[in-house]
């Protein structure tokens, strides 16, 4: 049986001559040069941008595919007053990019509602439903955040009861084509020229903020001193970021080392109180991030209490906030025990119903799994049995599933093929292999 210990090692052997003149020429120890190659930073000048990663490296935002006619279409909301919603997914990323987005209008005078679907309720991403009722409730503009790109039926209500949609999304693009919306960012498209695919869905909510920033000035004439300090945001975009397992190359290494330290200091009272009830006081790292911050905010969406998480997170009292963090704690500490019957469960009926030997691919379903958990204990049979497994949680005459996969393995097309057996379904960055 293979193990994460008892794996086969193939180590890189990185050219020595690219090594040795990146380590002259930045005069940095061999081995960091060597990591930086296998990396495939390869030259003296990518290692220098790498190295130094100064905010002033992060790429225009205009160069994201239809980010003119998104701007063009937020400054018209604010100009005339309307009702804006944010919609945003129920994971870190997403609930990160709400509480962005709400945090970046709040700066310049612009209250925005949100919406974050339930996970159990209504699952990922756009619905019917909602959208109706964010109509209903008056709102004329919606922007999407880490969700919506497949969503193109619920688009085309959106835009029939008058409600317009701004797309903001870094999943791959669904086989029906892009929704009719009045912008669709996200770096993945094929016709986006965009330098850097990998942003997370808060990376890409902060690129849109930036434009919007640059164009109340350039646009609406702002004097420059009224316009919000964007750094000061990058707390929560790091977070999201990490959480999301997004890869730590190009943008996301410049956001995420600066996110960092910005997060050690920061004075968001919903952050403040997240790090006091994870015992983390000192320095925060992407370590610390991924095992102490996420995994809390995470088990508030994934026992479908996501909104506590935004609260959290937009709180501006220090007493609320640590009521919040308190309760959310107690949140992950119930996800954690059903997550542990799940993964019992799952390992038992491994033992019962597949043959490690033959079967390449292990898909398991049970009215015991809960659907909040399915996806962090499919990686965790990834990770011990290296291969695709998909887990479903049986609810009534439907089944909930989530799969994880190894890079040898597209579980997008895989589903595709199967698709004629299936009520819906949409698959994360296949890149991010085995989270
Ligand atoms: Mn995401």
């Amino acid at each position: 049986m293979l193990s994460l210990l008892n794996k086969k090692w193939i180590l890189r052997n990185p050219s020595l001559g690219k090594v040795n003149d990146i380590a002259c020429a930045l005069d940095i120890p061999p081995v960091v040069a060597q990591l930086l190659v296998n990396r495939k930073i390869e030259t003296v000048e990518e290692a220098n941008i790498y190295i130094k990663a100064t905010l002033s490296s992060l790429h225009d935002p205009f160069l994201i595919k239809g980010m003119e006619l998104a701007v063009e279409r937020i400054l018209r909301a604010i100009k005339n007053k309307e009702s804006i919603r944010l919609f945003c997914d129920y994971d870190v990323d997403g609930v990160t990019s709400a509480a962005f987005l709400t945090h970046f209008f709040r700066d310049i005078g612009v209250s925005v509602g949100y919406y974050l679907p339930e996970r159990m309720k209504e699952g990922y991403g756009l619905n019917e439903d909602a959208i109706k009722l964010i109509r209903k409730e008056g709102a004329s503009l919606m922007i999407t955040a880490d969700c919506g790109i497949t969503a193109v039926n619920e688009v085309e209500l959106a835009l029939s009861l008058g409600l317009d949609v701004i797309i903001t999304d870094h999943h791959q693009v669904g086989s029906q084509g892009l929704p009719n919306a009045v912008a669709v960012l996200n770096p993945q498209r094929s016709d986006c020229q965009y330098p850097y695919r990998f942003l997370s869905g808060v990376g890409l909510a902060f690129k849109l903020a930036l434009a919007v920033r640059t164009s109340l000035h350039k646009k609406m004439g702002w004097d420059k001193s009224h316009l919000p300090n964007m750094k000061r945001h990058l707390d929560l975009v790091a977070l999201g970021t990490i959480a999301d397992v997004a890869p730590l190359t190009g943008e996301n290494h410049v956001l995420v080392r600066h996110g960092l330290k910005v997060l050690t200091t920061t004075d968001k009272a919903g952050l403040v109180a997240l790090k006091m009830v994870s015992d983390l006081d000192n320095k925060v790292s992407a370590r610390s991030v991924g095992f102490a911050l996420a995994p809390r905010l995470n088990a508030a969406g994934r026992m479908g209490k996501a909104d506590s998480g935004f609260h959290l997170l937009t709180s501006v009292d220090l007493k609320e906030a640590k009521e919040l963090a308190e309760r959310i704690d107690v949140i992950n500490q119930e996800r954690k025990n059903i997550q542990g019957q799940v993964q019992e469960e799952a390992e038992y009926l491994i033992s019962r119903e597949i043959n490690l030997e033959e079967d390449r691919v292990i898909v398991l379903a049970s009215k015991n799994f809960h659907s909040g958990v399915i996806g962090i204990v499919a990686s965790r049979i990834v990770e011990k049995y290296f291969r695709p497994v998909v887990l479903i949680a049986l609810e009534g005459l439907i089944g909930k599933g989530s799969g994880r996969s190894i890079p040898q393995f597209n579980l997008h097309r895989a589903f595709t093929d199967c698709s004629s057996h299936l009520v819906q379904f949409g698959v994360m960055l296949m890149l991010r292999g085995l989270q």
